[in-house]
């Protein structure tokens, strides 16, 4: 496992969220998962880091990708995929 200071903020049961967290198994990377309420008007730690309150979001550092599982995984595919 490779440590990072990624944390995802997800659900368990959003599909966008389960590709996002594949894809981090898959890099062998080491991330912190908030896992956030259900209903959208309680997510105030996802509002606080992106603005807004859909998820997946990821944040790396400096870099927030929110409400984009797409991009979130070409983020980390160009960050720490092979080459
Ligand atoms: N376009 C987003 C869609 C993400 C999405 O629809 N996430 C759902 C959960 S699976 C969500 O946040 N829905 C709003 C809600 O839960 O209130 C992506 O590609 O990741």
């Amino acid at each position: 496992m490779r440590e990072t200071d990624i944390v995802l903020y997800q659900a368990e049961w959003c599909p966008y969220c389960a590709r996002v967290r594949s894809k981090l198994t898959d890099l062998l990377l080491a991330y912190k998962i908030v896992n956030v309420p259900r209903d959208r008007n309680l997510r105030t730690a996802v509002e606080e880091v992106s603005g807004q309150t859909g998820i997946p979001v990821m944040v790396d550092g400096d870099v927030v990708i929110a409400d984009d599982d797409d991009k979130i995984v070409a983020y980390l595919e160009k960050t720490y995929g092979r080459r």
